[in-house]
């Protein structure tokens, strides 16, 4: 039977190597997964890719054992070495069409959009989900857009029909909101990765995130 694709919602945990270091990343990633998380993506911007493919070899066995959807950013060279279920593509990363030859037809691809330009390109191209944001102020994406606002969630809301991961200074606080503004899914770094219990922090997020979904 063909495997389905997992669709992109709820919790869009991100590991990102610039808050976790390379001795630390399979036990970061259990905490998130005893939290509950079924999504994990790992970012890790600027270091090679060597150190990118190291990174990904820890958290595959991870995420497979626990049956979480694994995604990694914007290398797709990386995505298929360790065998991942994904690959999250920024504007100018390949382009979709490049990756989906690479990775085949039941990867999961997601693209970082900030307009609903973007959006709509990215839904025709095949995306399987969209990115968008900055919702709110983020300190981890140093070369973030303007601040979008959940105003503007809901433009794209309109604009496109497949899952939207919302992103960008989201906190446990304000997931809900960005779930009843039409995101599908919560992507969430720093809130996450700063808390001092990690574990409980995913646990919070989901049961908030679940109130309202
Ligand atoms: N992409 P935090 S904002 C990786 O707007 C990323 O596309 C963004 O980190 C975008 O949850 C962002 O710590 C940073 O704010 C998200």
């Amino acid at each position: 039977m063909k495997k389905e694709k997992p669709r992109i919602k709820g919790l869009y945990a991100i590991v990102d190597t610039a808050y976790v270091s390379f001795g630390d990343l399979e036990r970061i990633a259990s905490l998130i997964i005893e939290g509950g998380a079924r999504l994990l993506q790992l970012r890790s911007k600027g270091s090679g890719a060597r150190a990118a493919l190291e990174a990904c070899r820890r958290l595959r066995p991870v995420t497979a054992r626990a049956g979480v959807v694994f995604i990694v950013n914007d290398r797709v060279d990386v995505a298929v070495m360790c065998g991942a279920d994904g690959v999250h593509l920024g504007q100018d990363d390949i382009p979709l069409q490049e990756a989906r030859k690479l990775l085949g037809g039941s990867a999961v691809i997601g693209v970082s959009t900030h307009n609903v330009e973007e959006a709509v390109t990215a839904e025709g191209a095949g995306a399987d989900y969209i990115s968008f944001g900055p919702i709110f102020p983020t300190r981890t994406k140093a070369d973030a857009d303007v601040i979008k606002g959940l105003g503007k969630l809901r433009e794209i809301r309109e604009a496109v029909s497949l899952p939207i991961a919302a992103i960008g200074g989201i906190t446990e606080e304000t997931a809900p909101g960005v779930l009843e503004s039409g995101a599908d899914s919560a992507a969430i770094i720093s809130d996450i990765l700063l808390s001092p219990d990690i574990r409980l922090k995913v646990s919070s997020i989901i049961s908030r995130m679940e109130k309202v979904s």
